[in-house]
């Protein structure tokens, strides 16, 4: 049975691409000697499979064809396990079942281990064929010489992932590939990088080594790292293959800290990688969201943000002293501008020392004032840690840690390195001791000052010096592409040879750093405040989001970087960071005041909103120019309108993965040209923010998905998409496009200056109609910061609403409680509704029944659009009620 084909069910085109990459990996290629056209290896071949009674897991050894003599001796015998884990999720490992390798640790990313070897049959090989009844994926191992796999989707037939013949297994290098159809995948993800475009764009390296590189510079890898990426399908151009609807999706994950260029060739995916295992996780899908559900599902949920992290930050490297920040705080509130946070940068401290406060210009009495004072307004306030300790006798945290041990050694020695604060210890967070230091050194400092939240920068870690190598490991022998020019994984980090606990190099644990360092903050966060804690981090890592929000870093105040900002919050949606949003109005440069308008419109509605800007830029808060003000009290108005809808998103997420803000694909998959669409989001399933993102603009050319979308700022004005299509909206300098969709209810509440006083204002539901008059929706509440959200010893409320036409004559509303308890205990009430998009003519009489009988009912009609308001009631949003709106064309 060896004569089994090895793709089969190739294309012609594909074949094509095989044979020519495997003709550049014989260097029959282009004559040029870089290191790409080296050969690099011949694979390997089946030595031996076992298949386990359950058909869920398979087992099998593989033995090396020829060797190479680049990167390193090839590991002559290999094993690959392929299994079911979940009934949606697939793994498949390969590694040197002989010497233990590094791998991402069980204890920062929980995982099920491997299964054992199974009883190998030698003879009879042939291509094995695993998969499960309950599951739409399918492993395939080809005997073939080389041996490669398939793994395919059974509902369609469709081959999502089949790898080519050249595996490569050294001790720091492992390379493999798989062929992609070109004209129908669409990929998302693989970063942290910049880019111009969300849908990944072919012939590109996507390196992934944490680097403090600005995120200013597309392209290049930045401060995390996720391979992970979703792969979302088009239907077959040629009718005899069928592949099922377009949309479906599935996603691959590489479980793998060490360093690695990952080429996406349209046609092909490659993965260069410099140590560790090939462990990869197949996501089935077969929606966007439910790729987001597994995904999440095994590297972790997003952390639940507290309520008020949703509040608008204010935030600037440079501000001088307290009363600066008393200035600014005063001016918002003149302004009427809602501000909730307020941040300070590395300024506070002396002497650039964690966890210490400026004697003279930050005081620690003045500041702990202020911090009071912002929280009797329901204010907060959240100050930056930097990772580096100050190697310096008189300061208490260095020396604690030094007792302790915590620190990252180099050798014998604990590694030295450079930054803010001159000669700086790490603290070593792979060290469980790292993490009881780094929560002591929290609850140490809180009482001097609460901060409600910690900001974690320069954990890539970004080092101001570049120690001379000392061995092999700070010089492997491909160089992955860092920072575009393959410079050395050494620059300006701590280097690759440096050992942390349990004798692990930085070589392997670099990416590691930020999650880790993010863990430790969260935890000692809740330990020292009891409450749910509010961290931003800027390195992550796979599985980040469990811990910290994020934001793109050292963005430009750019017209380039407004734009850019969107691929990069959604790409932090799809690796499960959720909380995350770019510097408003730009970082690096002097923002004007047009970008700083239209920036703040955009902002207002990243899950994360915050203004930050560099030292060397000009100031650009809110209130400086009265037309960014004027945008700003306009979007921000909405967004704190909009506050149930994102908290309820939060929580979505926390439970199920699901991205804040959405590429238009996770609500549209069936409409293709939602893949291309990186100029726009969606804001849960329904909500569509149309920015602006060029100068001298007062129209934006909006894509609607197919539906009914009516105008956040003007219910009347609503657009109706028969089957998706662009539409000229007009976008004065003040005004940001936002739509909802028809079949959603959006849960609101009244605006105000800060989320505390938000919440106390009653709620509303906008009920924005389909064509068939019905939509749904659900509301999440709670106190917004208890640690839980949504478990067992929490308090919440889950409401859901759907409404629907009775014939044409009435329209029914009704709420089911999911959980009333926490709206019932505050007696959480909903004074008004909002209906939009009744066919409803000018003599249309209206009457409501269900809420008592003082409602009155509002309505406005203009060119077939209507708004109709009930109000002058008060129901209770834990208790479960039904609206019937009758609608009589008789003249009364
Ligand atoms: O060396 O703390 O990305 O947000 O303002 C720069 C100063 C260090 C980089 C962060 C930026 C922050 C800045 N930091």
């Amino acid at each position: 049975m060896r004569t089994m084909t090895i793709f089969p069910s190739a294309n012609p085109s594909s074949v094509f691409f095989l044979l020519l990459h495997l003709c550049l990996l014989l260097g029959f290629g282009s004559p040029t000697a870089s290191q790409e056209q080296q050969v690099v290896g011949y694979g390997y071949d089946l030595r031996s499979v076992g298949v386990a009674p359950s058909g869920k897991t398979l087992t099998a050894e593989l033995g090396l064809i020829r060797s190479t003599s680049v990167y390193g001796p090839d590991i002559q015998n290999i094993s690959l396990f392929a299994s079911f884990e979940t009934k949606n999720r697939l793994r498949v490992r390969i590694t040197d079942p002989h010497h233990r390798r590094w791998e991402v640790p069980q204890r920062i990313i929980p995982r099920e281990s491997p299964p054992p070897m199974l009883q190998g049959r030698h003879d009879q090989l042939r291509a094995h064929v695993i998969s499960t009844k309950d599951s739409d994926l399918e492993f395939t191992l080809h005997a073939t010489s080389p041996a490669t796999f398939t793994v395919s989707r059974r509902s369609t037939g469709d081959v999502l992932f089949r790898t080519l013949p050249a595996l490569v297994f050294k001790d720091r290098y492992l390379e493999i590939s798989s062929s992609l159809p070109a004209d129908r995948a669409s990929l998302y993800g693989l970063g942290e990088h910049t880019k111009r475009t969300f849908k990944l764009v072919p012939d590109d390296t996507l390196t992934m080594w944490n680097a403090d590189i600005p995120a200013a510079t597309p392209d290049q890898n930045l401060y995390g790292s996720h391979p992970f990426y979703i792969d979302v399908r088009s239907s077959s151009s040629s009718s005899s293959n069928t592949t099922g609807p377009p949309g479906i999706t599935h996603g691959v994950l590489l479980l793998n800290s060490n360093g690695m260029d990952v080429i996406y060739g349209g046609s092909y995916i490659t993965y260069k990688v410099i140590g560790g295992v090939l462990d990869f996780y197949f996501f089935a899908g077969p929606s966007p969201l439910s790729v987001m559900d597994q995904y999440t599902e095994l590297v972790g949920r997003p952390a639940p943000m507290p309520y008020w992290s949703f509040g608008f930050h204010q935030c600037r490297y440079g501000y001088k002293n307290v009363a600066e920040l008393e200035y600014v705080v005063a001016r918002y509130a003149n302004a009427t501008i809602p501000l909730e946070v307020m941040w300070t940068d590395i300024d506070h401290m002396d002497g650039f020392k964690d966890f210490t406060l400026d004697p003279i210009n930050f005081p620690a009495d003045r500041m702990k004032r202020f911090v009071n004072q912002l929280h009797r307004k329901g204010q907060k306030y959240v100050v930056i840690l930097d990772p580096g300790i100050s190697v310096n006798n008189t300061y208490g945290t260095f020396l604690r840690g030094l007792k302790q041990g915590v620190f990252l050694k180099r050798g014998q020695e604990y590694y030295l390195g450079n930054v803010w604060p001159g000669p700086v210890y790490f603290p070593d967070f792979l060290n469980p001791a790292a993490a009881d230091f780094w929560a002591r050194e929290i609850a140490i400092f809180r009482p001097t000052l609460p901060v409600d939240g910690l900001w974690i920068d320069m954990n890539e870690i970004s080092n101001f010096i570049t120690s001379p190598p000392v061995n092999s490991i700070d010089e492997p022998s491909y160089s992955i592409n860092n920072a575009g020019v393959r410079r050395p994984i050494n620059n300006k980090t701590v280097p690759a040879s440096a050992v942390h606990f349990g004798n692990v190099t930085e070589y392997d644990a670099h990416n590691l750093y930020g999650l880790l360092e993010s863990r430790a903050t969260h935890d000692g966060l809740i330990k020292s405040t009891g409450k749910r804690p509010f961290v931003l981090s800027r390195s992550t890592f796979v599985g980040s989001g469990k811990y910290a929000a994020h934001w793109t870093g050292d963005n430009a105040a750019k017209w380039d970087d407004l734009g850019y900002s969107i691929p990069s919050i959604l790409n932090s949606g799809i690796f499960g960071i959720p909380m995350v949003g770019a510097d408003i109005c730009g970082f690096g440069d002097d923002t004007t005041e047009e970008l700083c308008s239209r920036w703040i419109q955009l902002g207002a509605f990243y899950p994360f909103a915050r203004d930050h800007s560099d030292i060397h830029s000009i100031h650009q808060e809110l209130y400086i120019w009265d037309s960014v003000a004027r945008s700003a009290r306009k979007a921000l108005g909405l967004r704190y309108r909009l506050l149930p809808h994102i908290y309820t998103l939060m929580y979505e997420a926390h439970v199920r993965g699901a991205p804040i803000a959405r590429p238009l694909f996770f609500s549209f998959p069936e409409d293709t040209t939602t893949y291309g669409i990186s100029t726009q989001f969606l804001v849960g399933a329904g909500v569509m923010v149309s920015p602006v993102l060029k100068p001298n603009a007062v129209t934006v050319d909006a894509y609607f998905p197919k539906g009914r979308w009516y105008s956040l700022l003007d219910y009347l004005q609503w657009v109706s998409s028969k089957n998706g299509e662009y539409v000229r909206l007009d976008a004065p300098e003040d005004t940001i496009n936002v739509h909802v969709r028809g079949g959603n209810v959006v849960v609101m509440q009244g605006q105000a200056l800060t989320t505390r006083r938000a919440r106390r204002n009653p709620f509303e539901l906008l009920v924005a109609l389909d064509e068939a008059g019905s939509a749904r929706g659900e509301v999440f509440v709670d106190d917004g910061e208890e640690v839980e959200m949504g478990g067992a010893a929490s308090e919440w409320s889950f409401v859901r609403f759907r409404n629907w036409m009775e014939g044409k004559k009435s329209l029914r509303l009704i709420s089911e409680v999911v959980n009333g308890t926490y709206a019932m205990k505050h007696g959480l009430v909903i004074r008004k509704v909002v209906i939009v998009g009744l066919p409803l003519k000018p003599t249309s009489h209206l009457n409501a029944t269900g809420l008592g009988s003082n409602v009155s009912i509002g309505r406005r009609i203009r060119d077939g659009s209507s708004v109709v308001q009930i109000q002058g009631f008060s129901q209770l949003m834990g208790e479960a009620f039904g609206l019937k709106l009758e609608i009589n064309e008789q003249r009364m």
